[in-house]
């Protein structure tokens, strides 16, 4: 069976992609949190279940082969359940979702520093720094192209809960978080993610973990 290790469901942004992959398999799987950061953290993030990703939550194990990294595990569990479940059937829909998924994967920097995820609390509204608006501009640009061109048929950026939600679910968490203003159109399709049930399942979970890590909840980390 699958084996999945992840960190706090409360904080860490990277195992809920992680986990949102591997339920969208429809694969059993093992799952095993991590307390992010505690006083055991060193020492377990040098055993053989962390080594090959450095320590670095979410790694997924099957058997012998192991995969880490968000997007990687997509690309794993697409490869072995099928590209279904994960991205749009139509070519030109499917090239935009990886890119957007890529792009999620490897920018907004300043919106993933300034914001770290916390999906227990909602803070009053801060003065939002230049590049951080420059992030928030750019995705909602993206979620707009998206909806407009793909999302017709149903509720999500290609209609269908796509591997793109999946990367961008914990985007949608943070601008609820942080009571960030975003047009109607984005509340609305970020409305739809927080209600999907494994986001749903994955925020419950989050309420019941006992672990607090302080730095994590300040209004904004600046
Ligand atoms: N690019 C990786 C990022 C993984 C990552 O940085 N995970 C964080 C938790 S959200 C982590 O393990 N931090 C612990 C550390 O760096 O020591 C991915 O997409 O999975």
């Amino acid at each position: 069976m699958l084996k999945l290790f992840i960190g706090n469901k409360a904080y860490s942004s990277w195992s809920m992609r992680g986990w949102l992959a591997v339920k969208q398999s429809g694969l059993p799987f093992e799952e095993a949190v991590v307390p992010l950061y505690d006083e055991e953290w060193d020492r377990r993030r040098e055993g053989a279940e962390f080594a090959p990703s450095s320590g670095k939550v979410p790694i997924l194990w099957d058997g012998e082969a192991v995969v880490w990294d968000s997007l990687a595990i997509i690309d794993y569990l697409a490869d072995k359940v099928g590209r279904a479940p994960f991205w749009p059937e139509d070519e030109a829909a499917r090239a935009m979702a990886r890119s957007m998924a890529a792009e999620m994967h490897s920018s907004f920097v300043a919106l993933r520093r300034e914001y770290s995820m916390n999906i227990r609390r909602q803070f009053p509204p801060q003065p939002i720094s230049e590049a951080a608006t420059a992030d928030i501009q750019r995705i909602v640009t993206l979620w707009a192209q998206a909806r407009a061109r793909w999302g017709t048929g149903g509720d999500f950026l290609f209609g269908q809960w796509s591997a793109a939600d999946i990367m961008f679910a914990p985007v949608v968490t943070r601008f609820f978080t942080y009571s960030i203003p975003i047009p109607r159109f984005a509340a609305t399709y970020g409305s739809a993610v927080l209600k999907h049930p494994f986001v749903r399942e994955w925020i419950e979970a989050a309420q019941d973990e006992p672990w607090v890590i302080e730095k994590f909840e300040q209004p904004v980390a600046g």
